[in-house]
């Protein structure tokens, strides 16, 4: 069987955070293709069209899906792209009538049902993690067989009925898939700048799932499996060795879920003198001692999900950590030369206006007093989420709502959101979120003058010197001890 494996492209959204998501290989097909390209039976070819088009163009895309010539075709899609997707499956069934089409991803896997009622041109829903079920699948269509033997996936038989086969089977070996083998090329070379920094890096991921069960989160809750340190240093090598690659951005969940391995991967890539920079995700509770370790193996920026400087608002979304753990965390980061960016929420379940204020108040103190670099944005309703099913129980997400119908909410590009993902109003009012987030964006402008005007002299000196690491401590340093006293946050 062929089959075409597409990423739809970017709305065409305007808002801030739209335009600021980067381009990044697609990590879901590559491994999908991987595990199709293992059996002989089938063939298949990676279409991302955010790759291609960049922000979605109804035009080009159309021309594109009509020239393709596949038995089978398969979709992926967040959230945010869901609408793109769906475009992408008319055009599909539009000039390939009789050709099966299967959707997955972390979108349509939480809304199986509700995509089989609404968009009929959908024959298969994968619930889970898709390699050994995308192959199951093909075989089966490859065959002519039922496909009521198939685990993990929600479908319409011959009848039209929409039948659910649960039980689909986690991926264990993730040692297993070499997406990285010259079989799979890099084709693309704007993959290489998905970086802050703007030099080449790449994606990879050595763990997948996260055992936490943060209450806004379409992860939680999944089992956390990941590959052995010696297979991540394998492909670390393999970009380094064969393509001259040297940062890198770990995309797991969750990078210290297991601190034990990642000690372990931290201690290999030292041992193997592998020269790198890379950067990761994590929670505030990485063990402390592990900080210095994950600098000596070219940790060189980490992104913590702290979500609100509220205590009782950290408790009610299940986050699983203390503020004392996050302050904790940024004074060792400060310490080894770490750069950190901070992300949170406001609009919490049940948070007040003075919970806000408080996370106001922290974001505050961690610019001033640890550097920390931090995003501001209103929780918003993801399917699978445990948010959504307390806004399905009280109305706030109305019992027509479905997440393959039109949904627009110009109101959320004024809190420079994506317009077609409802938000999560709980305790705070639309006036109170946009209130809140002026406050916030006034003292990061703050700090980042005070920082860059005030203090700019001396990390210019000192980067003159070629005293690079030493001018960001040294000037975070400076900045804390003038600043520790001040507090910007207006009452
Ligand atoms: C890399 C990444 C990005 C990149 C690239 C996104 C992209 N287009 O690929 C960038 C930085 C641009 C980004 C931006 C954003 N991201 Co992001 N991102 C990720 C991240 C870290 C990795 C995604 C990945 O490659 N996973 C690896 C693959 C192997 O796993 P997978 O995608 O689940 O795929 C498996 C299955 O789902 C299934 N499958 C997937 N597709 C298909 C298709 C078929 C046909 C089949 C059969 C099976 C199948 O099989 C795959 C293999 O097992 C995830 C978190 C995570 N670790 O997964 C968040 C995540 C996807 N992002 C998320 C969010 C919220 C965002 C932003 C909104 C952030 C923001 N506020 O702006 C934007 C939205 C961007 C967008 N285009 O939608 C959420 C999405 C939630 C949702 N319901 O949509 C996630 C899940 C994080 C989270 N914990 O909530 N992101
Ligand atoms: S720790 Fe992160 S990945 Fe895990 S459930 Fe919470 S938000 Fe999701």
């Amino acid at each position: 069987m062929k089959i075409a494996l597409i990423q739809p492209a970017k709305p065409d959204d305007k808002s801030s955070a739209a335009k600021d998501w980067n381009l990044c290989r697609p990590l879901s097909l590559l491994y999908l293709s991987c595990a199709i390209r293992n059996s002989p039976l089938h063939e298949c070819q990676i279409f991302d069209l955010e790759q291609i088009f960049a922000v979605t163009s109804d035009f080009c895309v159309e021309k594109m899906i009509m020239s393709l010539n596949f038995d089978v075709f398969g979709v992926t899609a967040t959230t945010f792209t869901r609408h793109e997707a769906i475009s992408v499956i008319k055009l599909i069934r539009k000039y390939h009538p009789s050709k099966k089409i299967i959707v997955g991803g972390v979108h349509f896997m939480h809304c199986d049902v509700d995509t089989l009622i609404n968009v009929p041109e959908v024959d298969v829903v994968v619930l889970g993690e898709g390699e050994k079920t995308i192959v199951d699948l093909l075989d089966a269509l490859h065959a002519s067989l039922p496909l009521e033997n198939i685990k993990g996936i929600t479908y319409r038989n011959d009848s039209g009925e929409i039948i659910e086969n649960l039980d689909s089977e986690l991926f264990e070996d993730l040692d297993h898939m070499d997406i990285f083998s010259p079989s799979i090329p890099m084709d693309y070379p704007e993959y290489l700048m998905g970086s802050k920094q703007l030099i080449p890096a790449v994606s990879l991921m050595t763990s997948r799932g996260c055992p936490f069960k943060c209450v806004f989160c379409a992860k939680a809750g999944m089992k956390y499996r990941h590959r052995s340190s010696q297979n991540v240093i394998k492909e670390l090598k393999y970009y380094v060795n064969q393509l001259g690659i040297t940062a890198f951005n770990f995309i797991d969940l969750t990078f210290t879920a297991n601190p034990q391995r990642s000690r372990e991967l931290c201690q290999a890539i030292i041992d193997e003198g592998l020269k790198i920079q890379w950067w990761c995700e994590t929670r505030a509770n990485v063990p402390l001692d592990m900080i210095c370790l994950m600098q000596q193996a070219g940790c060189r920026y980490i992104v913590v999900g702290v979500e609100t400087g509220s205590r009782s608002v950290l408790e009610r979304i299940q986050k699983g950590v203390t503020l004392e753990q996050v302050e904790q965390l940024f004074v060792h980061t400060k310490k080894h030369g770490i750069q950190t960016t901070a992300y949170f929420m406001c609009s919490h379940l049940g948070e007040t206006y003075e919970d806000a204020m408080e996370t106001i108040r922290f974001i505050d103190k961690i610019e001033r007093m640890y550097g920390v670099s931090t995003t501001l944005q209103p929780c918003m309703i993801l399917p699978g989420t445990e948010i959504e099913a307390i806004a399905k129980k009280s109305g706030a997400l109305s019992a027509s709502f479905s997440w393959s119908g039109e949904f627009h909410a110009p109101e959320n590009s004024k809190l420079g959101q994506v317009t077609t993902i409802p938000l999560f109003l709980d305790g705070l009012t639309l006036e109170q979120i946009s209130d809140i987030l002026f406050k916030k964006n006034k003292i990061s402008a703050i700090h980042h003058r005070y920082k860059d005007i005030s203090l700019g002299y001396f990390k210019v000196a000192l980067e003159a010197h070629g005293l690079i690491k030493l001018s960001k401590i040294v000037l975070d340093d400076l900045y804390t001890f003038f600043f520790k006293n001040r507090h910007f946050v207006d009452k």
